[in-house]
């Protein structure tokens, strides 16, 4: 396990450097040359190993932070279940029926249970009934299960599609009746229809908070290059932002109805779409999670060519402009030097494209029990480079940041959460949901 500094300061000296580390754009023999990193690797483990044990000596030991630092056994993915068609999303309703949805980008959600075995056929296809597109980084790409979805059925969804010819991005409501059946009917209530610009940069992540309840609605800019169209600091523009709203099932459509706006939000008072914004400043959030345990929300935002983010913050993010594009990762964007980073909220976490990452994909924060010493840590990766890291605080309130594995380069679209709290990994190319584990465990 490979600890990192906090690149915070991008200047400071690590600790160990990666730079051996076999990861490059286009390495199509990176197994071979993995394996001369890990050597290094060793040796470099060891240094640090030995530098602790003689720092352990001199100094107080300080109190434990509230989650304890993460020292975690070697962790490996298993496949539970391949032969999906490009998988970017995993939810569970949690309503112990042991089924997890596995949302394809082509307009399909399947079951699969946590046994391995898929259901045969859809849960839901909506690619025919309403004409998802799937160029540039379009698609069905986020769902999320209604608090009360063992009792209401209601489910909700993010889709691209072209109406007059329009691309547009729908957030929309569906049913299973009942809820423990294995199909969903494809009619729907749509929330909120946005205009979008471009192909890119849709962002799709849908996530209910379990402290509050709301619906949280992740946006990316809409696409181009750099904020082409501006809308991350747009206060008028849903797009490049976070929504908060309270969904209402079987409401109806349309705001008023198949959702209302908590007069908590914190540009409430200001008409729609101002009134629905949670946060901004969001460049691509691929992938948006809430801590199951203490409600804290966690985002992967994709950076433009230079610095990949991870955003999360003691007030849950609620009003923070996080930055696009006047800032990428910590470092200015627009100005690319002496921008305004007055009231900005930096992320708490970033990492550069040195060693093969192109593109962050955010995960879920670990409370499963199976591996050991791992309770609290943030497991996220890259799409990419199809590292995996955990990200963790320490002692003195740093986030560090360990690779924990690595998986074949077959696109790391998402990670996945189960009812008791184990993780997965969604491989776009590979069709595959595979469960992180610890190295020969349970
Ligand atoms: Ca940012």
């Amino acid at each position: 396990m490979l600890p990192e500094t906090n690149p915070a300061d991008e200047t400071a000296a690590p600790l160990c450097t990666i730079e051996d580390l076999p990861f490059g754009p286009a390495s199509l023999a990176a197994r071979n040359r993995y394996n001369k990193g890990m050597a290094g690797i060793l040796l470099c483990l060891l240094a640090v190993a030995a530098l602790l044990v003689g720092c352990m000596g001199s100094v107080e030991t300080p109190s434990p932070p509230a989650d304890p630092p993460v020292a975690p056994p070697p962790l490996e993915v298993v496949q539970l279940a391949g032969g999906f068609a490009a998988p970017v999303d995993l939810q569970q309703p949690g309503d112990n029926s042991g089924r997890m949805f596995v949302v394809e980008r082509g307009g399909r959600i399947r079951i699969l249970r946590t046994d391995g075995t898929v259901v045969s056929g859809a849960y839901v296809d909506i690619a025919a009934a309403r004409g998802v597109v799937t160029d540039g980084e379009n698609g069905l790409l986020g769902l999320a299960f209604h608090p009360n979805y063992g009792q209401n059925g209601c489910f909700y969804v993010n889709y691209t599609t072209r109406r007059n010819g329009r691309l547009q991005t729908i957030i929309a409501e569906y049913r299973a009746t009942p809820p423990s059946a294995n199909t969903a009917s494809t009619t729907e209530s749509i929330l909120m229809t946005i205009d979008q610009p471009d192909t890119n940069h849709k962002g799709g992540a849908l996530a209910f908070s379990p402290n509050d309840g709301f619906l949280y609605i992740a946006l990316g800019d809409g696409g181009g290059s750099g904020d082409t169209f501006m809308n991350g600091q747009n206060v008028r523009s849903r797009l490049g932002k976070i929504l908060r709203v309270s969904a209402v099932c079987g409401g109806g459509s349309g705001r008023g109805n198949a959702y209302t706006v908590p007069s908590s939000n914190p540009f409430f008072g200001q008409g729609e779409p101002t009134d629905e914004i949670w946060a901004l400043g969001l460049r691509n959030p691929w992938r948006m999670s809430f801590d199951r345990s203490n409600g804290r929300l966690w985002v992967g935002d994709v950076g433009q060519n230079r610095f990949e983010e991870i955003d999360m913050d003691s007030s849950n993010l609620r009003g923070a402009n996080l930055g696009w594009n006047v800032m990428e990762g910590f470092q200015c964007f627009s100005p690319s030097t002496g921008c305004n980073m007055s009231g900005l909220t930096p992320p708490i976490f970033a990492y550069d494209r040195s060693q093969g990452d192109e593109a962050v994909t955010g995960g879920y924060v670990y409370r499963g029990t199976r591996i050991p010493n791992f309770a609290a840590a943030y497991v996220f990766g890259d799409f990419i480079s199809g590292r995996v890291w955990s990200l963790a605080q320490n002692a003195q309130g740093n986030w560090v940041r360990t690779e924990l594995l690595s998986v074949p380069r077959f696109q790391l679209a998402s990670f996945g959460q189960d009812t008791a709290g184990e993780i997965y990994v969604l491989q776009l190319s590979a069709g595959t949901v595979s469960r992180l584990r610890a190295v020969g465990g349970q």
